[in-house]
């Protein structure tokens, strides 16, 4: 009875192991921001307002920093804001699934609203139309990618937040995938600030794994 129940054990285990092997694959080049491996390299592309940093690292010395201004005016729309970030891209198929992980970092409270930092996942077709992703489809109010919770004005700061966009499933049509890091803030505060981000994965769930 023992013995019998020893190989469907040893069995299972070893198929654990095996996907615990594959869940931990990560897609990204220079995960922590230490490397700053240009494009073409597998690096990191940020824009606006975003750059290395070595003001706050989770691990290593170096995190990406996104930040911005957003400023009051006295005309419609009666605000600035910004949209900055970094971000990867990978080959993608139709119905393959992804998921993107990471912390992020305030090193002072934000202020206002909306001013948050996420990380995001965003599908693309082979003219490099955004797709958005299965789970938002069919709703004219939903965002065009998979994004994740948020470091905002409620998250306390000087503490890495784990940011987990959970699973997206590219839409048909697919032939990239971007995995971005992103500041946004229309909050009109008046104020400087933004958010880091630290160790980030991008994973894939072909084998059914959990991508953890
Ligand atoms: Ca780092």
């Amino acid at each position: 009875m023992i013995k019998n129940s020893i190989v469907p054990y040893t069995a299972l285990l070893c198929t654990l192991l095996v996907s615990s092997a594959l869940a931990t694959d990560n897609l990204l080049g220079d995960a922590s921001f230490e490397l700053r491996l240009p494009p073409d390299q597998g690096g990191w592309i940020p824009f606006d307002e975003s750059w290395f940093s070595p003001d706050e690292a989770r691990t290593g010395r170096q995190s990406m920093f996104n930040w911005g201004f957003s400023r009051s005016v006295p005309y419609p729309p009666f605000l600035v804001g910004t949209v900055s970030g970094s971000y990867q891209e990978f080959a993608a198929n139709p119905g393959s699934r992804w998921r993107l992980t990471g912390f992020g970092k305030t090193s002072s409270k934000l202020k206002g609203a909306p001013a948050f930092g996420i990380v995001q996942v965003s599908f693309f077709d082979a003219l490099g139309k955004d797709l958005g992703a299965l789970e938002t489809a069919g709703s004219s109010t939903a965002p065009r990618a998979k994004t994740s919770n948020e470091v905002n004005a409620q998250t306390p700061a000087g503490e890495w937040i784990l940011l987990d966009t959970g699973i997206a499933t590219a839409p048909p049509g697919t032939k990239t995938v971007q995995a971005f890091t992103l500041y946004v803030d229309y909050s009109g505060s008046n104020t400087t600030q933004g958010v880091y981000f630290d160790d980030l994965s991008l994973c894939t769930l072909d084998d059914g794994s959990v991508c953890n």
